[in-house]
């Protein structure tokens, strides 16, 4: 024990020795088993089961956990009685439960796949226990989600305590750009809940599980599993395997036993969790109409602009046509200018040369004739 305290090995390391040295897979079994709400010092407070609502993206073990957990404790032959899918996810699209003992129910929830302000509030509100359980989930859009959660108020239950489980697998990336989204995710299901998630990692002995590890330490998770789930492909029993089903449900156990040390009213704790979806729906929607009408905006003027901008092209153009065609007019006029020019300057020419030939012909007739000695008259050229 004093090993425990003083190790500085991680936690994770510190639990495997503490539940080598003991034999704890009895232990724990008494511990889940003996659990009942009328034996917390502050009575039942009207709870009569926990709900552990297992949540996160679609494909990452959410089914396999509960098939695991089925497995672990009834300890008989392995049933893949949570239907878990393939890979590539979305299997599961109903909240189903799975009762695992009289005061211990798992909820199957339906898988994320974006992460965007629609599905992030439909996961909301399975999380908040507002949606009945065993109905197919459907992703609403608009108002809609406040409806659904409005019609099957009178089917949920406030005597569930809820416990919200976050499953992720350790063999998938997640882009840097999800983080925030997943950190709101967890945020919003502490709120809701009053408990912070507890992390389950899914796929241990096949990918990173410090780095799935650190990502959820930085964003403030204090419990964080590792398991290499029971799948129909492998089943075959191993203690420590069992051992770390049986931790996880324990220390949800423990969670339990921690808040009910508080006075708790869950007719109070379900308005309240109703009021958090409507704050939050109606938010999400104003927030949506606003991006809406901000890019309805900026399309406007961007068109405005580009009409404007065609507007003073188009005259622009009709500036430089009218310039090319007055040069055109201008070269045109030049050109028969020069022409008529050319046709009077040959005309006079022709003329010359006529009048030339006149001359010559004059002079011609002037120079043969004899002159009259008798009768002189004077030349009508000098
Ligand atoms: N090796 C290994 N395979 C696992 C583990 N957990 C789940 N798988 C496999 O991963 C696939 C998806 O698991 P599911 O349990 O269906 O995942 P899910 O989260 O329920 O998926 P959706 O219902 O679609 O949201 C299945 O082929 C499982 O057999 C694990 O810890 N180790
Ligand atoms: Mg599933």
């Amino acid at each position: 024990m004093k090993d425990f305290v003083f190790s500085s090995k991680p936690l994770e390391t510190r639990f495997n020795k503490q539940h080598s040295v003991m034999d704890d897979i009895p232990r724990l079994r008494r511990n889940i088993q003996s659990f009942d709400f009328h034996h917390c010092s502050l009575g039942s407070q009207g709870f009569n089961r926990v709900l552990l609502q297992l949540f996160g993206f679609a494909g990452h073990g959410k089914s396999s956990f509960i098939n695991s957990c089925k497995y672990v404790w009834d300890d008989g032959e392995f049933w893949n009685i949570a239907k878990a899918g393939r890979d590539d996810g979305a299997r599961t699209t109903e909240r189903i439960s799975y009762e695992l003992t009289k005061t211990i129910t798992l909820v199957d929830n339906r898988g994320c796949f974006k992460m965007d302000d629609y599905e992030k509030g439909e996961i909301f509100a399975q999380l908040a226990n507002l949606l009945p359980v065993d109905d197919p989930v459907e992703w609403t859009k608009g108002l809609g989600l406040m409806d659904q959660i409005f019609e099957a108020e009178y089917r949920i239950n406030t005597s569930d305590f809820i416990v919200p489980i976050f499953i992720y697998s350790v063999t998938k990336s997640i882009a840097s750009a999800e983080i925030n989204g997943l950190r709101e995710l967890l945020t919003v299901a502490r709120d809701l809940t009053g408990i912070f998630p507890l992390v389950v990692l899914t796929h241990q002995t096949h990918g990173n599980v410090a780095k799935a590890q650190s990502l959820f330490r930085d964003m403030g998770v204090e419990r964080i599993f590792t398991i290499e789930n029971y799948t129909p492909e492998d089943h075959i029993k191993t203690r420590g395997r069992h051992e770390e089903v049986l931790n996880i449900l324990n220390e949800v156990i423990k969670d339990v036993k921690f808040q009910m040390r508080d006075q708790q009213n869950p007719v109070m704790k379900l308005r309240e969790r109703m009021q958090y979806m409507f704050k939050y729906v109606c938010e999400r929607e104003l927030r949506i109409w606003e991006e809406v009408k901000e890019l309805e905006k900026a399309m406007q003027l961007n068109l405005m602009a580009m009409t404007l901008k065609k507007t003073r092209t188009e005259s622009e153009m009709e500036r430089e046509q009218d310039e090319i065609r007055h040069e055109q007019e201008k070269r045109r006029l030049k050109e028969e200018m020069e022409k008529e020019n050319e046709k009077e300057r040959q005309l006079l020419e022709m003329e010359m040369k006529k009048l030339q030939e006149e001359l010559e012909r004059f002079d011609l007739k002037y120079k043969n004739k004899k002159p009259n000695k008798q009768k002189k008259e004077p030349c009508a050229l000098q």
